[in-house]
């Protein structure tokens, strides 16, 4: 049944509830409530490192991370306009760039963050005191009101991927920052090193902190995932997911993030989700179809995939492995009650 229209309204109806603030409903219910599916603002975007890379680094030359405060190019969805700079209707994409020496100061702000790094060594992260190196495929962590700088002692650029909930947060217009100094360094990492070992507290306390491992190193990634496909038969996905390792809850209350394998020439089917997802190729090669689009990904390249899609993965390469980091909306989902998969 076709519901009326605000132009069936006379005038004079239409400005008195204007006055009082009032808006009728029916014109725009079937754009509050699609039939069957939602229509996603998120479209299927490609981001190639390749071609973003050189205006990265001329930002450098352009911007001192005076100026910046921190260096980064974001990574817009067309689908919401540059001015929203999104990826999805919660998660926030940048590549940040810092040059040898530089330094970008602490702060922090209510939104979450993850870093996923993506070219050099040398740089950190200091996190509630905790200095985390930052190497290629690391993922560090700087969760909710934590105060969070960037150093860099090496002597070549450092690139990483922002993921932010800041779309989520701002629009709860909870989203706020305080700025600050150079933190004290207090410990070396909270001892959360090797994965599925936590740290004892005084006699057998644990923590209780709602991010107690910043840090999750590339190598114990890469190695969980090639011990899965030594075990596992193909067409299984083989995935891991980023953890808190006191609980086994999601790392972080909002987003969620994994890593998956690509054996050499395989082909994974991944059903619709309710969540809208980012896939980053760490290593290798793959081909992502999200509906009727389709991306080559090369390294370090980044793709948004809108909720209720699916997925196909495929590594074209005949003899290496793809190694993907996945951000999405999984965690929000659930806790609000909407998470649905379709196959
Ligand atoms: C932020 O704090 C960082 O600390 C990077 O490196 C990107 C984007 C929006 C809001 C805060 C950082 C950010 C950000």
């Amino acid at each position: 049944m076709e519901l009326g229209r605000l132009e069936d309204l006379p005038a004079d109806y239409r400005a008195a509830l204007a006055t009082q603030h009032l808006v009728p409903l029916w014109p725009s219910l079937r754009a509050l409530l699609p039939p069957g599916t939602p229509r996603p603002r998120t479209q299927a975007t490609h981001w190639s490192y390749e071609a973003l890379r050189p205006l990265l680094l001329r930002a450098g030359a352009l911007t001192p991370i005076e100026k910046a405060e921190r260096r980064v190019l974001v990574l817009a969805n067309p689908g919401f306009g540059a001015e929203s700079m999104q990826a999805s209707a919660a998660i926030y994409l940048g590549m940040q760039l810092l040059l040898p020496g530089e330094w970008a100061p602490a702060h922090r702000h209510t939104p979450n963050a993850v870093r996923m790094i993506v070219e050099g060594e040398g740089a950190y992260t200091t996190v509630d005191g905790q200095k985390c190196a930052m190497g290629r495929g690391d993922l560090v962590l700087t969760p909710t009101g934590l105060w969070h700088e960037h150093g860099h002692d090496g002597d070549a650029p450092v690139v990483w991927l922002d993921v932010l909930d800041l779309p989520l947060v701002h629009y709860l217009e909870a989203s706020y920052h305080v700025d600050g100094g150079r933190q004290p360094v207090t410990a070396d990492g909270g001892g959360y090193t090797a994965p599925g070992i936590a740290p004892v507290r005084g006699f057998y306390g644990r923590s209780d902190k709602a991010s107690p491992m910043l840090r999750y190193r590339w190598a114990d990634t890469r190695a969980a995932l090639e011990a899965l496909a030594a075990r596992r038969a193909g067409g299984e996905p083989l995935m891991v997911r980023y953890v808190n390792p006191e609980t086994g809850a999601d790392a972080q209350a909002i987003l969620g993030y994994g890593a998956l394998m690509l054996r050499p020439g395989e082909v994974l089917d991944l059903p619709a989700r309710s969540p809208a997802a980012v896939y980053h190729l760490i290593e290798g090669a793959a081909e992502l179809s999200a509906g009727a689009q389709r991306h080559a990904l090369a390294e370090a390249d980044t793709s948004a995939v809108p909720g209720y899609t699916p997925v196909r993965l495929a590594n074209p390469s005949p003899d290496r492995p793809a190694f993907l980091f996945i951000a999405d909306e999984t965690p929000l989902h659930r806790k609000l009650g909407v998470y649905e998969e379709r196959s």
